[in-house]
């Protein structure tokens, strides 16, 4: 296995089984060697903006502390009018992309969900939507598209979707997915959904949700099957794995995951997706200081700015009201490292 690392091979599934035997520096090692080749000493983000339009979920997930449930009390639905004056003060502050993930909810029907995306768009041209996970796409096409994918995926070319994010994913292993999340999205559907829109020549993240009831193993096994369908569909921009939040939700009492296993995952995504041109330190989840930290073991981009964020912060997260663009800068900077604004397609804006 170090053979290949040495040669800048790919290793095989069974390889990567492995990787978790190794220390944190020698897979710090052999991550940085690919983020330098990469992208240099570069560290990415982005000033954007969450929008969370509602809370009130179909679905019940045992890991969720966003919906709306006897943890969480107070549900919630925008009207378009109360989104368009998050979106017109956001503007206003710089944001270049809206980022809009919803629970799955009947309420507003298939069109409440797909307006929006053209108001922002008609008023702000420029501002890229990020909007749509696999798991919203699955809700709406089985609830009002005879569970026909490719018609919500065109409704979102339509509605001017420029890109989707990569929620949803949790973690694939079906085992312990039904434990978690058994009536979201399957595994397959997520990576369908993802290879359809990479069809249509364009752009979206995985995510993967960590540090809950999973193995080291169903990680890995994760990340294979994301480095699978990007042979296949080759659209995902970048690779984020959340770490779970544990406040307020069915699974608060579960002991938190360490900093070494967290930089360890982190490292062997970068090693592991080699096709895979970006990896996500979320600050959002991992905290600012650690997710500087990850840019030393494979990460190269730190998300957004934020401003207001509702899922994981419901959990926990400091990401309830974002995080300065000079934080970000002198962070960065501090750390010896480039601090690179960049548009939503990992294209750079301005190096500060
Ligand atoms: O799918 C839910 C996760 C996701 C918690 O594509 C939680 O650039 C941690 O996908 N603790 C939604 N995570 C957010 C998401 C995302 C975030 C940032 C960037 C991008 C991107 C995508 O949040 C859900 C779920 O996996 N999540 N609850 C929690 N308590």
């Amino acid at each position: 296995m170090l053979e290949k690392l040495n040669n800048n091979e790919r290793l095989s599934d069974e390889d990567c089984y492995k990787l978790y035997d190794l220390d944190l520096h020698t897979l710090g090692f052999y991550a940085n060697k690919i983020r330098q080749k990469l992208h240099s000493n570069k560290v990415y983000f982005n000033c954007n903006r969450h929008i969370n339009p509602t809370n009130m979920c179909v679905d019940s997930c045992a890991f969720c502390a966003f919906s709306a449930n006897k943890f969480n009390p107070n549900p919630y639905h925008l009207t378009h009018e109360e989104i368009m004056q998050i979106v017109d003060n956001t503007v206003k502050n710089g944001t270049k992309e809206i980022h809009i993930v919803s629970a799955h909810n009947k309420k507003g029907g298939w069109q409440w969900y797909f307006e929006i995306f053209k108001k922002i768009k008609d008023k702000y041209p420029q501002i890229h939507i990020k909007a749509m996970t696999a798991a919203e796409i699955n809700f709406i096409a089985k609830t009002y598209f005879n569970g026909d994918f490719n018609a919500v995926i065109d409704k979102m070319l339509e509605y001017k979707v420029d890109s989707m994010p990569g929620g949803g994913a949790e973690i694939f292993n079906e085992e312990i997915r039904n434990k978690l999340c058994k009536d979201k999205v399957k595994s397959d559907e997520w990576l369908h959904i993802h290879g359809l829109w990479h069809k249509k020549g364009k752009k979206s993240n995985a995510t993967m949700l960590f540090g809950h009831i999973e193995k080291q193993e169903h990680r890995i096994e994760h990340m294979l099957r994301i480095r699978k369908q990007q042979d296949i569909s080759g659209g995902f921009n970048a690779f984020i794995p959340l770490l779970w939040q544990k406040d307020n939700s069915f699974l608060k009492n579960l002991a938190p995951l360490g900093s070494v296993e967290i930089l360890k995952t982190i490292a062997i995504a970068r090693i592991i997706l080699d096709n895979v041109a970006n990896i996500k330190a979320y600050w959002a989840t991992l905290g600012l200081n650690l997710a500087m930290v990850a840019q030393e073991y494979g990460a190269n981009d730190l998300d957004g700015t934020i401003e207001k964020e509702s899922i994981q912060s419901a959990g926990g997260a400091a990401s309830k009201n974002g995080l300065s663009l000079n934080d970000f800068v002198e962070n960065i900077k501090s750390s010896n490292l480039r601090a690179i604004e960049r548009d939503s397609l990992y294209n750079e804006i301005k190096e500060y």
